[in-house]
């Protein structure tokens, strides 16, 4: 789907490290709507081998803050049209997606995130345990008689998709416009000089030799705090590891996505049968991608006490992705202090339905040297201003 160079050039205009559906996304938008084609990116691993190809796939824009819910709404409105500007099946399905809440404050929440999203225009609804049960009747709404469901945020056009067709159609469309696409390639240290005027980027330092370039945006997760290190940057990302597992294939039974913030799981049923379920973090930094028992036995107890015939099923695959949390549960997006080094970051467990926008963003932010307005939110700087993006409310799941 993409070409294999055996040498980097000399010089870039851009260097996008990162070639997860972020970075590729950048790259795709800079050579298409930007005019940008001399564009190298680089992974050390492989195309899609990081959270793009480990998350649970789900797209929502049921947000909290005005910031995010503008965002992802804009997020929604281009995974509509991927397929057909990548000529590539994402296996993009509307399927309506439920957060129940099983505690009066958790009720509270969703009223208030139905408020906002309607205020943008956005499909959420609060509704009760009764129009839950309508909904879903296969559920067993007591969970156990541990964690009664009282209603439920639903959000119509929540959505699925083929993760890793994702980044296969970010990055054919990429390479077919130039761009070249490096994997295997480590960043060792990136370049700064100091004129008077504050440090601007100038080169990068891989494995595979030294790139000059005046740009580069740092679209990486579970290695950020060791990119900015680079460049003299800190920021308040905490890596914790996320997994996540997949059924064997059932028959078709369950359309919408559902998630419970309480009993900490979402799943949502594929194309191919599987159930993919996840849960919260691990509650301890880590920056490895291993996957344990603890996760598969404490997941399945919790979704036997939402679907309790579920019990014979097999579990097929389980596996971990690096998070990179953020205080405030928003990511780290724009310019910053560096001259030409760009940030796409802090996407801790909700980054996958983020990727057209971010690509739009970013790409408009690195050509024009200025921040997208919808990014404005999620600055940098927000931590040095105590101006936080609270979105903790929105997340998936509590963590
Ligand atoms: O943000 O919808 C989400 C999500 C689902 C799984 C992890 N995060």
């Amino acid at each position: 789907m993409f070409a294999a160079h055996a040498q980097l050039r000399p010089s870039y205009d851009v260097v996008i490290i990162g070639a997860g559906g972020h970075g590729l996304a950048s790259a795709y938008y800079l050579a298409r709507d930007h005019g940008i084609r001399n564009i190298a990116v680089l992974d050390k691993g492989y195309l899609g081998g990081g959270n793009t190809g480990r998350n649970t796939t789900i797209i929502r824009s049921n947000y909290l803050t005005a910031e995010g819910v503008k965002f992802y709404d804009e997020s929604v409105r281009l995974w509509k049209d991927l397929a057909q500007d990548f000529d590539l099946n994402l296996f993009y399905s509307t399927r309506g997606h439920f957060t129940l809440a099983h505690t009066d404050a958790a009720m509270r929440t969703m009223r208030w995130r139905a408020e906002v999203n309607k205020h943008f225009g956005v499909q959420s609804e609060a509704i009760d345990a009764q129009a839950v049960a309508d909904a879903l009747p296969m559920m067993d709404l007591s969970c156990g008689g541990r964690a009664p469901v009282l209603g439920a945020l639903y959000h119509a056009p929540g959505a699925i998709a083929r993760h890793d067709a994702v980044a296969w159609g970010y990055g054919r469309g990429a390479d077919r416009r130039g761009v070249e696409i490096h994997q295997q390639t480590a960043v060792r240290s990136i370049e700064l000089e100091d004129r008077g005027s504050g440090p601007s980027v100038v080169g990068v330092v891989t494995d595979r030799g030294r790139i000059s370039t005046r740009k580069v945006l740092c679209a990486v997760a579970g290695a950020t705090p060791q990119l900015l290190a680079m460049v003299g940057l800190k920021s308040p990302i905490y890596v914790h590891p996320l997994q996540a597992m997949v059924s064997e294939p059932l028959k078709p039974w369950l359309d919408p996505i559902i998630v419970s913030g309480s009993l900490h799981v979402y799943v949502s049923q594929t194309a191919r049968g599987e159930l993919v379920m996840g849960a919260s973090l691990d509650p301890y930094e880590l920056h490895s991608t291993r996957s344990t028992f603890d996760f598969a036995e404490s997941l399945s107890m919790h979704m036997l006490e939402m679907f309790p015939f579920l019990s014979d099923v097999k579990i097929v695959r389980q596996w971990a992705g690096l998070a990179d949390m953020t205080p405030d549960f928003a990511p780290i997006m724009g310019t910053t202090p560096v001259r030409g080094f760009y940030l796409d970051s802090g996407w801790g467990t909700w980054g996958f339905k983020a990727t057209p926008v971010c690509g739009k963003t970013m790409s408009y932010t690195v050509a024009s040297d200025a921040n997208h307005p919808l990014i404005e939110g999620f600055g940098l700087d927000r931590f040095r201003r105590y101006a936080l993006t609270g979105e903790k409310g929105a997340a998936a799941v509590g963590h």
